[in-house]
């Protein structure tokens, strides 16, 4: 199978050709149908929203078509289906991705202006849609465009949360949190299927049967039911007629009302119980790299590889193949462990309900299913105490016992009489209560487990899950580098880069095979070509500088250097880092005479990220961030060098306006944190440089643009459990640039000392975890790197065109690749 069209089949960029059947009037009818029959205006009633919602509902028409089309081939082809399961999509907004996908923007563009509508005025008036937190959010929904673009018969599963992720407001300097009711003005991209529901059982009772002496069968019964219904979202891929879809559940009442209560005369109590069964699936859990144990979270765990699994055996039954051909049909993807749950709910269903002994069912569930870990923090990896999960999935509990009691038995075969890894790789942790190891479950029945980039799979193999590797083989585990889609992080967000690449490369070849852009590397000292690439980023930079007015209230100018850092606020991530060496920054060029000033670098630090409402020492740095912000920003002495930025709410389509614009972005976790990272590929596909440790996607990145072209600092992932170790807890002890900093923090230079002391005493008494202490010396001296390569503003330009010429590798594409031929042994299946 051929994966990538020939290069000269694909359209030519200037010369734009209308698909077949749309043309001006086709465009401009559709719209004005929508217009008056669906939104029941008139040309006298119309405002830009709901201009967008008739512009949507076109597009929407045709993605149905092709959706259609799409399905209808694969049930005739048959072909193994992939199904990504997540609880998180971060979608951000459709249409814009839509018009460009389906190749009918310019088309859309010169309809819409004969009826005076602006297309990138439409543009922004969608709301997004949030359900996730951050990366691995992202990720899933980059993964779908490039699943969709690349023509494999895939299907993401997720839930249809009625709240997304919080909205961000700054009050007083502080984060607040307000709902995200996002379906206030309907949603054009989902399509309701009131016929496709099913049922799905909580708590009740096991009942054994026994049919005869060598025969038991167990039944779950009882309990309570509540419905999922499905709603589908229609993915296009780019330059195919392929469109797959994103189904997500959104759990309702059951039809059938209890009667029981409604006749005592109990009519209240009959409602209450439907409503609770829509309050599952009401809002996202808006932690990042945290778990909560929250019972509804469990449920909505439940409820979604539950109704999933519904529907993946009831289209794997209608072609009438024997079970046994289940694991070449279907290949399930877990998005970390937050569906780890499929796992033992297709157990159960094969012996329960579908009459399998329990070896020939656990082979195929561990030939069905792969597990991708995204973390190595331990406060982010999932556990279930056991009396909650068996209080709620009784029959789930035992199967789970079961599973750990045939996995025990097989270690001590292997590892005779070592009682303590018996009790390091159980998945029931010891104690009171005890607890479900979420990932051990997953590795345990997956056949393959990967991480998303090579320093965080090598943790994974060599630390994480150590004893797993020596008793399932090396083989089992694996490495797949994230990636990021150019539809949406470069040609949509970045128009005018994606022209000059096309008008450069005289194709448009390179959206679906970026490591074409390394042909770009040949213009990195032309100066006419640097002129136009750095003026693009000017242009880019103005953008932002006037969202930035219009949102946050601060003036920068467009030819400052802008030094971005946005991404959850985190303690691993370290913002507090960055915040601090500003303020070092701050007292530095104060302490500078005029003509020492006038040699200085102009810089605007912009920072933007949401911290989990209930993390305070996250939400205390957002609050540190707009008091340094509030004294730099109207310091006269540093006016021309210096501004400071929190942009309130991050969000995807904020990313779009933000990533084009910036000269340098910040990736510092400390090293060995952060897995992978994705908005670092984003920054640098876009031509910024990097500042950042030796951590996660990092050094893939580095290796490919070279040493030259990227800023690292900061001691090395093997290094930080010895730092740790050595920290000290007093004051005195702390890095000499470090404690000029604390120092003006405690005299109050940014407000009330008291208000910032339980985020201070991190670097101290809370003994450093993150060691900011022992990378700050070496982080300052990267700054200052960074500030005198700035200077050289030829050497910098080169520095941002090789960037993107060199970042191929990191398209999701090939990461899709990646895991089609290692992992799901899938080729495609594309629409003739
Ligand atoms: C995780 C990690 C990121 C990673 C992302 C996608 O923290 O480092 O890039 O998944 O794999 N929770 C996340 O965002």
């Amino acid at each position: 199978p051929k994966w990538m069209p020939a290069p000269e089949s694909l359209p030519i960029w200037q010369k734009f050709t209308a698909p077949e059947g749309m043309d001006l009037e086709s465009v401009q009818r559709s719209f004005c149908r929508h217009v008056t029959k669906t939104l029941a205006r008139t040309a006298h009633n119309m405002d830009d929203f709901a201009a967008y919602q008739a512009l949507a509902l076109g597009v929407r028409d045709r993605l149905i078509d092709k959706w259609n089309i799409t399905q209808q081939h694969h049930t005739k082809m048959d072909p193994k289906r992939i199904y990504y399961l997540s609880l998180e999509f971060l979608l951000g907004r459709s249409l814009d991705n839509a018009l460009l996908n389906l190749d009918i923007k310019e088309l859309y563009r010169d309809a819409l202006k004969q009826l005076g509508f602006r297309v990138e005025d439409l543009v922004n008036e969608e709301v997004d849609a949030a359900l996730g937190n951050g990366g691995l959010g992202r990720l899933a929904a980059c993964f779908m465009d490039s699943l969709s673009t690349l023509n494999v018969a895939a299907w993401g599963y997720g839930i249809r949360y009625t709240y997304g992720i919080f909205q961000q407001r700054v009050v007083d300097g502080y984060q607040t949190e307000f709902p995200d009711y996002w379906l206030n003005f309907g949603n054009p991209w989902e399509i309701e299927r009131l016929d496709v529901t099913y049922e799905v059982r909580f708590r009740g009772y096991v009942n054994k049967i026994v049919e005869d002496e060598n025969t038991v069968r167990y039944v779950w019964e009882g309990g309570d039911k509540v419905v999922a219904v499905a709603y589908d979202v229609p993915i296009p891929g780019f330059d195919t007629k392929n469109c797959i879809n994103i189904r997500l559940w959104s759990g309702k009442p059951q039809k059938e009302f209890d009667f029981a209560s409604f006749n005592e005369g109990n009519y209240e109590k009959a409602v209450e119980e439907q409503k609770t069964s829509e309050n599952i699936t009401a809002v996202l859990y808006p932690n990042d790299n945290h778990m909560v144990g929250k019972i509804l979270r469990l449920k909505q765990q439940y409820l979604f590889v539950c109704a999933t699994l519904q529907d993946v055996i009831r289209r794997f039954k209608k072609t009438s193949r024997p079970w046994s051909d289940f694991p070449g049909q279907v290949a399930i993807q877990l998005n970390d462990t937050h569906p780890t749950l499929g796992i033992v709910e297709l157990q159960r269903v094969l012996i329960d309900e579908e009459g399998l002994s329990w070896a020939d069912a656990w082979d195929i569930v561990t030939k069905v299913y792969s597990f991708t870990n995204h973390t190595v923090l331990p406060e982010a990896l999932e556990k279930w105490a056991v009396p909650l999960v068996a209080d709620l999935l009784p029959r789930h509990m035992m199967i789970i016992f079961d599973i750990n009691l045939f996995f025990l038995q097989d270690v001590e075969r292997k590892f005779p009489h070592d009682r303590d890894r018996l009790r390091r790789m159980s998945i029931i942790e010891e104690g009171h209560p005890q607890y479900v190891r979420m990932a051990f479950l997953a590795i345990v029945g997956s056949h393959t487990v990967n991480g998303v980039a090579e320093l965080h799979s090598n943790l994974i193999k060599n630390v994480v899950f150590k004893d797993f590797v020596e008793y399932f083989g090396a083989a089992k585990f694996t490495n797949v580098t994230n990636g990021v889609t150019p539809r949406r992080w470069l040609y949509q967000c970045n128009p005018r880069l994606a022209s000059l690449i096309t008008e450069k490369l005289g194709t448009r070849a390179w959206l679906k095979d970026l490591s074409q852009l390394k042909k770009l590397s040949v213009f990195a000292d032309d100066q006419q070509f640097q002129a136009k690439f750095m003026e693009i980023k000017y242009l880019n930079k103005v953008r932002l500088s006037e969202y930035i007015r219009t949102h946050a209230n601060v003036t920068i100018p467009p030819d400052f250097m802008f030094d971005i850092q946005v991404k959850r606020i985190h303690e691993y991530k370290r913002q507090f880092m960055n915040i601090l060496s500003v303020i070092y920054r701050y007292q530095r060029l104060k302490g500078l005479t005029k003509e020492e000033r006038a040699k200085e670098v102009p810089r605007a630090v912009i920072f933007a990220g949401k911290a989990a409402p209930g993390y305070f020492i996250a939400k205390l740095v957002i609050k540190l961030i707009n008091s340094v912000a509030e004294i730099v920003n109207k310091d006269p002495d540093v006016a021309q060098l210096l501004k400071v930025v929190f942009i309130p709410n991050y969000n995807v389509s904020l990313a779009e306006v933000i990533i084009p614009a910036s000269d340098i972005s910040q990736h510092i976790s400390t090293a060995g944190t952060e897995a992978s990272g994705t908005s670092n590929m984003k920054f640098v596909l876009n031509g910024g440089l990097i500042l950042g440790t030796v951590d996660g996607a990092n050094i893939e990145i580095g290796e490919e643009v070279g040493e030259e072209n990227i800023f690292f600092f900061g001691k090395l992932a093997d290094q930080v459990e010895e730092v740790r170790h050595a920290n000290r807890y007093r004051r005195s002890d702390v890095d000499p640039k470090l404690r000029v900093v604390i120092d003006l923090i405690d005299q109050g230079v940014f407000g009330d000392p008291r208000i910032f002391e339980p985020l201070v005493s991190t670097l101290t008494v809370g003994g450093d975890y993150y060691i900011i202490s022992a990378d700050f010396e070496s982080y300052i001296t990267a700054q200052d790197v960074v500030d005198k390569a700035y200077k050289d503003k030829a050497g910098w330009s080169k520095k941002a065109v090789m960037c993107t010429a060199l970042m191929g590798k990191f398209s999701s594409d090939r990461s899709i690749l990646d895991y089609c031929k290692r992992i799901w042994k899938v080729t495609p299946c594309a629409v003739p």
